[in-house]
Protein backbone atom coordinates (compact mmCIF):
# COMPACT_ATOMS: atom_id res chain seq x y z
CA UNK A 1 0.00 0.00 0.00
CA UNK A 2 2.81 2.31 0.79
CA UNK A 3 4.58 1.30 -2.06
CA UNK A 4 1.39 2.07 -4.13
CA UNK A 5 0.83 5.75 -2.92
CA UNK A 6 4.69 7.01 -3.05
CA UNK A 7 3.89 6.40 -7.05
CA UNK A 8 1.27 7.25 -7.14
CA UNK A 9 2.32 10.60 -5.80
CA UNK A 10 5.67 10.87 -8.21
CA UNK A 11 3.40 10.08 -11.22
CA UNK A 12 0.82 13.18 -10.00
CA UNK A 13 4.22 15.16 -9.50
CA UNK A 14 5.34 14.72 -12.58
CA UNK A 15 2.04 15.49 -14.68
CA UNK A 16 2.12 18.70 -12.51
CA UNK A 17 5.43 19.71 -12.89
CA UNK A 18 6.08 22.67 -15.25
CA UNK A 19 8.24 22.02 -17.94
CA UNK A 20 11.66 23.62 -18.10
CA UNK A 21 11.34 25.48 -21.15
CA UNK A 22 8.13 26.48 -19.92
CA UNK A 23 9.65 28.21 -16.91
CA UNK A 24 12.62 30.65 -17.30
CA UNK A 25 11.07 34.52 -16.67
CA UNK A 26 8.93 33.46 -13.45
CA UNK A 27 9.28 35.64 -11.17
CA UNK A 28 8.78 33.57 -7.96
CA UNK A 29 12.15 31.93 -9.47
CA UNK A 30 15.54 32.76 -7.64
CA UNK A 31 17.32 33.26 -10.67
CA UNK A 32 15.17 36.51 -10.59
CA UNK A 33 15.80 37.48 -7.19
CA UNK A 34 18.97 39.29 -5.95
CA UNK A 35 20.56 37.12 -4.04
CA UNK A 36 22.73 38.62 -0.56
CA UNK A 37 26.33 38.03 -2.69
CA UNK A 38 28.54 37.77 0.57
CA UNK A 39 29.07 33.84 0.67
CA UNK A 40 29.73 32.81 -2.58
CA UNK A 41 33.61 33.28 -3.21
CA UNK A 42 33.71 33.45 -6.99
CA UNK A 43 36.24 32.12 -9.25
CA UNK A 44 38.31 34.42 -11.67
CA UNK A 45 36.79 37.69 -10.53
CA UNK A 46 37.67 40.52 -8.13
CA UNK A 47 34.77 39.97 -5.80
CA UNK A 48 34.49 42.93 -4.09
CA UNK A 49 33.99 44.87 -7.25
CA UNK A 50 32.14 42.62 -8.51
CA UNK A 51 29.88 42.86 -5.42
CA UNK A 52 30.01 46.36 -5.53
CA UNK A 53 27.98 46.47 -8.93
CA UNK A 54 26.85 42.63 -10.07
CA UNK A 55 25.93 42.01 -13.33
CA UNK A 56 23.64 38.62 -12.53
CA UNK A 57 22.13 36.53 -15.50
CA UNK A 58 19.10 35.12 -15.21
CA UNK A 59 17.91 33.11 -18.49
CA UNK A 60 19.02 32.81 -21.84
CA UNK A 61 18.13 31.67 -24.92
CA UNK A 62 19.49 31.14 -28.75
CA UNK A 63 22.08 34.06 -28.90
CA UNK A 64 20.87 36.13 -26.41
CA UNK A 65 21.19 36.19 -21.80
CA UNK A 66 18.71 38.18 -20.14
CA UNK A 67 19.87 39.45 -16.87
CA UNK A 68 17.91 40.41 -13.53
CA UNK A 69 17.08 44.05 -14.85
CA UNK A 70 15.25 41.99 -18.10
CA UNK A 71 17.73 43.65 -20.27
CA UNK A 72 18.81 41.29 -23.22
CA UNK A 73 22.42 40.76 -23.94
CA UNK A 74 24.02 39.32 -27.07
CA UNK A 75 26.48 36.41 -26.16
CA UNK A 76 29.40 37.01 -27.62
CA UNK A 77 31.59 34.74 -26.03
CA UNK A 78 29.38 31.59 -25.76
CA UNK A 79 29.03 31.75 -22.48
CA UNK A 80 32.63 31.35 -21.68
CA UNK A 81 34.00 29.49 -25.26
CA UNK A 82 31.46 26.60 -24.90
CA UNK A 83 28.04 27.64 -25.52
CA UNK A 84 28.71 26.66 -29.33
CA UNK A 85 24.98 25.82 -30.44
CA UNK A 86 23.37 28.72 -28.58
CA UNK A 87 21.54 28.97 -25.13
CA UNK A 88 18.69 26.70 -23.94
CA UNK A 89 18.76 23.66 -27.20
CA UNK A 90 15.37 22.14 -26.29
CA UNK A 91 16.74 18.84 -27.56
CA UNK A 92 20.09 18.98 -24.63
CA UNK A 93 17.46 19.85 -22.07
CA UNK A 94 14.89 17.22 -23.07
CA UNK A 95 17.67 14.52 -22.58
CA UNK A 96 18.70 15.45 -19.36
CA UNK A 97 15.68 15.40 -17.69
CA UNK A 98 14.86 11.93 -19.48
CA UNK A 99 18.16 10.84 -18.34
CA UNK A 100 18.62 12.00 -14.45
CA UNK A 101 14.89 11.00 -14.32
CA UNK A 102 15.90 7.29 -15.60
CA UNK A 103 18.96 7.10 -13.27
CA UNK A 104 20.78 10.17 -11.82
CA UNK A 105 24.08 8.29 -11.16
CA UNK A 106 25.76 4.87 -11.58
CA UNK A 107 29.67 4.18 -10.63
CA UNK A 108 32.03 3.85 -13.82
CA UNK A 109 34.74 2.49 -11.85
CA UNK A 110 34.47 -1.76 -12.62
CA UNK A 111 31.04 -1.06 -13.88
CA UNK A 112 29.74 1.35 -16.90
CA UNK A 113 25.88 2.49 -18.34
CA UNK A 114 25.59 2.46 -21.80
CA UNK A 115 25.36 6.70 -22.47
CA UNK A 116 28.99 6.30 -22.16
CA UNK A 117 30.26 3.81 -24.59
CA UNK A 118 27.52 5.41 -26.95
CA UNK A 119 29.08 9.12 -26.41
CA UNK A 120 32.45 7.95 -27.11
CA UNK A 121 31.78 5.84 -30.22
CA UNK A 122 30.32 8.47 -31.95
CA UNK A 123 32.84 11.12 -30.87
CA UNK A 124 35.58 9.22 -32.47
CA UNK A 125 33.68 9.70 -35.55
CA UNK A 126 34.81 13.22 -35.81
CA UNK A 127 38.52 13.06 -34.32
CA UNK A 128 41.47 12.81 -36.37
CA UNK A 129 43.98 9.95 -37.55
CA UNK A 130 43.99 7.22 -34.83
CA UNK A 131 42.84 9.43 -32.12
CA UNK A 132 39.97 6.39 -31.43
CA UNK A 133 39.52 6.54 -27.52
CA UNK A 134 37.72 8.72 -25.36
CA UNK A 135 38.60 9.15 -21.93
CA UNK A 136 35.75 11.17 -19.39
CA UNK A 137 36.35 13.45 -17.14
CA UNK A 138 34.59 16.61 -15.98
CA UNK A 139 36.10 20.28 -17.05
CA UNK A 140 39.06 21.08 -19.38
CA UNK A 141 41.32 21.04 -16.47
CA UNK A 142 40.51 17.34 -15.37
CA UNK A 143 40.97 16.87 -19.15
CA UNK A 144 44.78 18.47 -19.04
CA UNK A 145 46.14 16.49 -15.41
CA UNK A 146 44.61 13.64 -17.46
CA UNK A 147 46.91 13.73 -20.91
CA UNK A 148 49.56 14.46 -19.09
CA UNK A 149 49.22 11.27 -16.96
CA UNK A 150 48.52 9.67 -19.62
CA UNK A 151 51.72 10.32 -21.42
CA UNK A 152 53.79 9.98 -18.23
CA UNK A 153 52.35 6.24 -17.55
CA UNK A 154 52.87 5.38 -21.20
CA UNK A 155 56.53 6.35 -22.08
CA UNK A 156 57.30 4.10 -19.02
CA UNK A 157 54.89 1.18 -19.71
CA UNK A 158 57.01 1.20 -22.79
CA UNK A 159 59.80 0.97 -20.80
CA UNK A 160 60.98 4.90 -21.28
CA UNK A 161 60.57 5.92 -17.68
CA UNK A 162 63.08 8.19 -17.65
CA UNK A 163 60.68 10.38 -20.20
CA UNK A 164 59.24 12.93 -17.33
CA UNK A 165 59.28 15.97 -18.71
CA UNK A 166 56.53 18.29 -19.88
CA UNK A 167 56.97 20.84 -22.23
CA UNK A 168 54.45 23.64 -22.30
CA UNK A 169 54.42 27.17 -23.66
CA UNK A 170 54.46 31.03 -22.49
CA UNK A 171 51.22 32.55 -22.19
CA UNK A 172 49.84 28.58 -22.24
CA UNK A 173 46.76 28.40 -20.31
CA UNK A 174 45.51 24.66 -19.84
CA UNK A 175 43.41 25.02 -16.66
CA UNK A 176 43.82 25.65 -12.97
CA UNK A 177 44.90 21.92 -11.80
CA UNK A 178 48.80 21.34 -10.78
CA UNK A 179 49.41 20.44 -14.20
CA UNK A 180 48.07 22.59 -16.00
CA UNK A 181 49.59 25.21 -14.71
CA UNK A 182 52.84 23.79 -14.61
CA UNK A 183 52.73 23.58 -17.84
CA UNK A 184 50.84 26.75 -18.50
CA UNK A 185 52.39 29.69 -18.82
CA UNK A 186 50.05 32.77 -17.68
CA UNK A 187 52.29 34.14 -14.68
CA UNK A 188 49.72 35.44 -12.35
CA UNK A 189 47.92 31.78 -12.64
CA UNK A 190 51.46 30.45 -11.46
CA UNK A 191 53.41 32.68 -8.81
CA UNK A 192 51.32 32.54 -6.19
CA UNK A 193 51.28 28.41 -5.82
CA UNK A 194 54.70 27.59 -5.38
CA UNK A 195 57.05 25.39 -7.13
CA UNK A 196 54.35 23.28 -9.37
CA UNK A 197 55.25 20.39 -11.13
CA UNK A 198 58.87 19.87 -11.11
CA UNK A 199 60.78 18.73 -14.44
CA UNK A 200 58.70 21.18 -16.79
CA UNK A 201 59.83 23.64 -19.47
CA UNK A 202 58.05 26.42 -21.98
CA UNK A 203 58.30 27.07 -25.35
CA UNK A 204 58.41 30.82 -26.33
CA UNK A 205 54.99 32.42 -27.07
CA UNK A 206 54.35 33.11 -30.50
CA UNK A 207 52.66 36.70 -30.06
CA UNK A 208 54.55 39.14 -32.05
CA UNK A 209 52.56 42.19 -32.48
CA UNK A 210 56.07 44.13 -33.98
CA UNK A 211 55.51 41.53 -36.76
CA UNK A 212 52.92 39.88 -37.49
CA UNK A 213 50.22 43.37 -36.39
CA UNK A 214 46.33 42.61 -38.16
CA UNK A 215 47.19 39.43 -39.77
CA UNK A 216 44.15 38.15 -41.08
CA UNK A 217 43.90 34.44 -40.04
CA UNK A 218 47.27 33.10 -39.45
CA UNK A 219 50.44 35.32 -39.31
CA UNK A 220 53.38 34.70 -41.92
CA UNK A 221 55.98 35.19 -39.34
CA UNK A 222 57.50 32.87 -36.68
CA UNK A 223 57.26 29.05 -37.52
CA UNK A 224 60.84 29.53 -36.38
CA UNK A 225 59.37 29.59 -33.07
CA UNK A 226 58.52 25.92 -33.28
CA UNK A 227 62.68 25.06 -33.83
CA UNK A 228 63.14 26.19 -30.25
CA UNK A 229 61.87 22.76 -29.60
CA UNK A 230 64.56 21.17 -30.67
CA UNK A 231 67.27 23.48 -28.37
CA UNK A 232 64.85 22.21 -25.47
CA UNK A 233 65.33 18.66 -26.53
CA UNK A 234 69.01 19.58 -27.18
CA UNK A 235 69.54 20.30 -23.07
CA UNK A 236 67.54 18.26 -21.50
CA UNK A 237 67.74 15.08 -24.21
CA UNK A 238 65.21 13.24 -25.56
CA UNK A 239 65.02 10.48 -23.83
CA UNK A 240 63.66 12.67 -21.12
CA UNK A 241 60.98 14.31 -22.48
CA UNK A 242 57.50 12.96 -22.30
CA UNK A 243 55.32 15.38 -24.07
CA UNK A 244 54.71 18.68 -25.59
CA UNK A 245 51.17 20.11 -25.04
CA UNK A 246 50.43 23.43 -26.94
CA UNK A 247 47.01 24.90 -27.44
CA UNK A 248 46.80 25.11 -31.42
CA UNK A 249 44.78 28.77 -30.89
CA UNK A 250 46.21 30.05 -27.64
CA UNK A 251 42.42 31.82 -26.18
CA UNK A 252 42.90 32.86 -22.28
CA UNK A 253 46.14 34.73 -23.29
CA UNK A 254 44.41 37.05 -25.33
CA UNK A 255 43.48 34.90 -28.93
CA UNK A 256 47.33 33.69 -30.01
CA UNK A 257 46.90 32.14 -33.78
CA UNK A 258 49.93 30.07 -34.42
CA UNK A 259 51.99 31.27 -37.60
CA UNK A 260 51.75 29.12 -40.65
CA UNK A 261 53.92 25.96 -40.50
CA UNK A 262 54.51 25.90 -36.70
CA UNK A 263 52.18 23.67 -35.32
CA UNK A 264 53.41 21.11 -38.43
CA UNK A 265 56.55 21.49 -37.49
CA UNK A 266 56.07 20.66 -33.81
CA UNK A 267 54.95 17.55 -34.91
CA UNK A 268 58.23 17.00 -36.98
CA UNK A 269 60.50 17.38 -34.03
CA UNK A 270 57.70 15.24 -31.71
CA UNK A 271 58.01 12.55 -34.24
CA UNK A 272 61.74 12.99 -34.64
CA UNK A 273 62.48 12.45 -30.99
CA UNK A 274 59.49 9.99 -30.00
CA UNK A 275 57.85 12.88 -27.85
CA UNK A 276 54.15 12.72 -27.47
CA UNK A 277 52.20 15.93 -29.15
CA UNK A 278 48.87 16.99 -27.19
CA UNK A 279 46.70 19.90 -28.65
CA UNK A 280 44.73 21.60 -25.57
CA UNK A 281 41.14 21.66 -27.65
CA UNK A 282 39.44 22.76 -24.72
CA UNK A 283 38.43 25.90 -26.75
CA UNK A 284 39.50 25.07 -30.84
CA UNK A 285 36.96 21.68 -30.16
CA UNK A 286 33.58 21.25 -31.32
CA UNK A 287 33.71 23.01 -34.29
CA UNK A 288 35.06 26.84 -33.29
CA UNK A 289 37.55 26.89 -36.43
CA UNK A 290 34.87 25.17 -38.95
CA UNK A 291 36.44 21.82 -38.30
CA UNK A 292 35.48 19.26 -35.47
CA UNK A 293 38.81 19.72 -34.09
CA UNK A 294 41.61 22.41 -34.49
CA UNK A 295 44.16 19.03 -35.49
CA UNK A 296 42.08 18.78 -38.86
CA UNK A 297 41.73 22.09 -39.89
CA UNK A 298 45.57 22.57 -39.46
CA UNK A 299 45.69 19.17 -41.01
CA UNK A 300 48.42 17.89 -37.95
CA UNK A 301 47.25 15.07 -35.71
CA UNK A 302 48.64 15.08 -32.54
CA UNK A 303 48.83 12.02 -30.17
CA UNK A 304 45.92 13.17 -27.80
CA UNK A 305 43.49 16.26 -28.11
CA UNK A 306 42.33 17.82 -24.58
CA UNK A 307 38.30 19.10 -24.80
CA UNK A 308 35.50 20.14 -22.80
CA UNK A 309 33.43 22.57 -23.36
CA UNK A 310 31.24 22.65 -26.27
CA UNK A 311 31.19 18.90 -25.65
CA UNK A 312 28.00 19.22 -23.82
CA UNK A 313 27.38 22.97 -25.15
CA UNK A 314 28.26 23.53 -21.51
CA UNK A 315 24.86 22.98 -20.12
CA UNK A 316 26.51 19.54 -18.11
CA UNK A 317 30.00 19.61 -17.17
CA UNK A 318 32.34 17.30 -18.82
CA UNK A 319 35.21 16.96 -20.02
CA UNK A 320 36.94 14.05 -23.10
CA UNK A 321 40.63 13.17 -23.53
CA UNK A 322 41.14 11.62 -27.28
CA UNK A 323 44.06 9.18 -27.55
CA UNK A 324 45.73 7.08 -30.34
CA UNK A 325 44.94 3.40 -30.81
CA UNK A 326 48.94 3.31 -30.20
CA UNK A 327 48.74 4.46 -26.64
CA UNK A 328 45.91 3.24 -25.94
CA UNK A 329 46.96 -0.19 -26.68
CA UNK A 330 50.23 0.41 -24.96
CA UNK A 331 48.18 0.29 -21.61
CA UNK A 332 45.83 -2.70 -22.47
CA UNK A 333 48.43 -5.55 -21.83
CA UNK A 334 49.26 -7.62 -18.93
CA UNK A 335 46.87 -9.98 -17.03
CA UNK A 336 43.07 -9.10 -18.53
CA UNK A 337 42.08 -8.47 -14.14
CA UNK A 338 44.76 -5.52 -14.01
CA UNK A 339 43.51 -2.09 -13.94
CA UNK A 340 45.54 -0.75 -16.71
CA UNK A 341 45.26 3.31 -15.69
CA UNK A 342 45.36 3.76 -12.07
CA UNK A 343 43.01 7.29 -12.70
CA UNK A 344 39.26 8.41 -13.18
CA UNK A 345 36.77 10.54 -11.62
CA UNK A 346 33.75 10.17 -9.45
CA UNK A 347 32.22 12.02 -12.35
CA UNK A 348 33.65 10.43 -15.34
CA UNK A 349 31.27 9.31 -17.68
CA UNK A 350 28.58 10.54 -15.80
CA UNK A 351 25.06 9.44 -17.53
CA UNK A 352 23.51 13.04 -17.52
CA UNK A 353 26.71 14.46 -19.03
CA UNK A 354 26.83 11.69 -21.19
CA UNK A 355 23.39 12.35 -22.39
CA UNK A 356 24.03 16.15 -22.95
CA UNK A 357 26.78 15.16 -24.80
CA UNK A 358 24.61 12.82 -27.33
CA UNK A 359 21.78 15.39 -27.63
CA UNK A 360 24.66 18.60 -28.64
CA UNK A 361 26.74 16.11 -30.80
CA UNK A 362 23.17 15.22 -32.56
CA UNK A 363 22.49 18.70 -33.68
CA UNK A 364 26.18 19.43 -34.79
CA UNK A 365 25.76 16.78 -36.98
CA UNK A 366 22.39 17.51 -38.10
CA UNK A 367 23.12 21.21 -38.07
CA UNK A 368 26.16 20.99 -39.78
CA UNK A 369 27.83 23.12 -37.24
CA UNK A 370 31.13 21.19 -37.22
CA UNK A 371 31.54 23.13 -40.20
CA UNK A 372 29.82 26.18 -40.31
CA UNK A 373 32.50 28.30 -39.04
CA UNK A 374 33.66 28.38 -42.80
CA UNK A 375 30.45 29.74 -44.23
CA UNK A 376 31.03 32.94 -41.78
CA UNK A 377 34.25 33.27 -41.07
CA UNK A 378 34.92 35.53 -44.06
CA UNK A 379 32.35 37.82 -42.80
CA UNK A 380 33.67 37.43 -39.40
CA UNK A 381 37.66 38.73 -40.20
CA UNK A 382 36.30 41.77 -42.24
CA UNK A 383 33.85 42.74 -39.49
CA UNK A 384 36.64 42.01 -36.73
CA UNK A 385 39.37 43.73 -38.79
CA UNK A 386 37.02 46.93 -39.24
CA UNK A 387 37.91 48.13 -36.18
CA UNK A 388 41.41 48.48 -37.12
CA UNK A 389 41.41 52.52 -37.44
CA UNK A 390 39.41 52.85 -33.71
CA UNK A 391 40.82 54.60 -31.13
CA UNK A 392 43.54 52.26 -28.70
CA UNK A 393 43.49 49.42 -30.88
CA UNK A 394 47.16 48.09 -31.10
CA UNK A 395 46.27 44.74 -33.22
CA UNK A 396 43.74 42.44 -34.20
CA UNK A 397 44.05 39.05 -34.28
CA UNK A 398 41.57 36.35 -35.72
CA UNK A 399 40.72 32.75 -36.89
CA UNK A 400 37.55 30.65 -36.98
CA UNK A 401 35.18 31.83 -34.89
CA UNK A 402 37.39 33.80 -32.84
CA UNK A 403 38.91 37.34 -32.61
CA UNK A 404 40.84 38.82 -30.28
CA UNK A 405 40.82 42.98 -30.43
CA UNK A 406 44.21 44.16 -28.30
CA UNK A 407 44.17 47.93 -27.10
CA UNK A 408 46.82 49.87 -25.82
CA UNK A 409 46.74 49.30 -22.24
CA UNK A 410 46.58 52.64 -19.95
CA UNK A 411 49.95 53.87 -18.38
CA UNK A 412 50.80 51.69 -15.26
CA UNK A 413 46.70 49.96 -15.04
CA UNK A 414 47.38 47.33 -17.42
CA UNK A 415 43.66 45.67 -18.47
CA UNK A 416 41.74 48.75 -17.15
CA UNK A 417 40.69 50.20 -20.55
CA UNK A 418 39.26 46.74 -21.73
CA UNK A 419 37.15 46.29 -19.09
CA UNK A 420 35.89 49.60 -19.23
CA UNK A 421 35.28 48.40 -23.32
CA UNK A 422 33.26 45.62 -21.93
CA UNK A 423 31.13 47.50 -18.97
CA UNK A 424 30.29 49.42 -21.79
CA UNK A 425 29.20 46.87 -24.17
CA UNK A 426 27.39 45.21 -21.23
CA UNK A 427 25.61 48.59 -20.53
CA UNK A 428 24.63 48.28 -24.15
CA UNK A 429 23.24 44.65 -24.41
CA UNK A 430 26.65 43.02 -25.58
CA UNK A 431 28.46 40.35 -23.74
CA UNK A 432 32.59 40.38 -24.52
CA UNK A 433 35.15 39.02 -22.92
CA UNK A 434 38.57 40.63 -21.58
CA UNK A 435 41.95 39.24 -21.01
CA UNK A 436 44.23 41.71 -19.75
CA UNK A 437 44.02 44.25 -22.67
CA UNK A 438 42.70 42.01 -25.40
CA UNK A 439 38.95 41.49 -26.15
CA UNK A 440 38.41 38.21 -27.02
CA UNK A 441 35.26 37.00 -29.02
CA UNK A 442 34.22 33.62 -29.13
CA UNK A 443 30.33 33.61 -30.13
CA UNK A 444 27.82 30.84 -30.39
CA UNK A 445 28.96 29.08 -33.50
CA UNK A 446 24.82 29.75 -34.90
CA UNK A 447 25.44 33.50 -34.95
CA UNK A 448 24.27 35.34 -38.00
CA UNK A 449 25.53 38.24 -39.86
CA UNK A 450 22.84 40.56 -38.09
CA UNK A 451 24.50 39.87 -34.63
CA UNK A 452 27.77 40.16 -35.72
CA UNK A 453 27.19 43.54 -36.84
CA UNK A 454 25.36 44.05 -33.55
CA UNK A 455 28.83 42.42 -31.65
CA UNK A 456 31.39 44.80 -33.96
CA UNK A 457 29.39 47.79 -33.66
CA UNK A 458 28.64 47.86 -29.84
CA UNK A 459 32.37 47.47 -29.96
CA UNK A 460 33.36 49.92 -32.08
CA UNK A 461 30.60 52.62 -29.84
CA UNK A 462 32.58 51.98 -27.11
CA UNK A 463 35.69 52.13 -27.97
CA UNK A 464 34.64 55.83 -28.69
CA UNK A 465 33.90 56.61 -25.87
CA UNK A 466 36.37 55.00 -23.45
CA UNK A 467 39.47 57.00 -23.23
N1 LIG B 1 42.53 24.37 -21.51
C1 LIG B 1 42.18 25.42 -22.25
C2 LIG B 1 42.84 25.64 -23.57
C3 LIG B 1 41.17 26.28 -21.81
O1 LIG B 1 40.83 27.34 -22.56
C4 LIG B 1 40.96 24.90 -19.84
C5 LIG B 1 41.96 24.10 -20.33
C6 LIG B 1 40.36 24.58 -18.51
O2 LIG B 1 39.05 24.21 -18.62
P1 LIG B 1 38.10 24.25 -17.33
O3 LIG B 1 36.87 23.54 -17.81
O4 LIG B 1 38.79 23.50 -16.26
O5 LIG B 1 37.87 25.68 -16.99
C7 LIG B 1 40.55 26.02 -20.58
C8 LIG B 1 39.48 26.89 -20.03
C9 LIG B 1 39.03 32.89 -20.82
C10 LIG B 1 38.79 31.62 -20.11
O6 LIG B 1 39.98 33.56 -20.46
C11 LIG B 1 39.02 30.43 -20.75
C12 LIG B 1 38.89 29.24 -20.05
C13 LIG B 1 38.48 29.24 -18.74
C14 LIG B 1 38.23 30.46 -18.11
C15 LIG B 1 38.38 31.64 -18.80
O7 LIG B 1 38.33 33.23 -21.74
N2 LIG B 1 39.24 28.09 -20.69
Amino acid sequence: MLLFSTSLRILTDRQTAPRMTDTPHTTDSYSERRPDLAAHWMPFTANRQFKAAPRLMSSASGMYYRDIEGRNILDGVAGLWCVNLGHGRPEITAAVHRQIDTMDYSPPFQMGQPAAFELANRLVQHTPGELDHVFFTNSGSESVDTALKIALAYHRLRGEGTRQRLIGREKGYHGVGFGGISVGGMVNNRKFFGSLLTGVDHLPHTLNVEHNAFSRGQPHWGRQLADELESIVALHDASNIAAVIVEPVAGSAGVIVPPAGYLKTLREICDRHGILLIFDEVITGFGRLGSPFAAQHYDVVPDIITSAKGLTNGAIPMGAVFVSKTIYDTFMQGPDNAIELFHGYTYSGHPVACAAGLAALDIYERENLFHRVTDIAGYWEDAAHSLKDKPHVRDIRNQGLIAGIELEARDGKPGERAFDVYLKCFEKGVLIRTTGDVIALSPPLVIDTTEIDQLFSTISDALDTVR
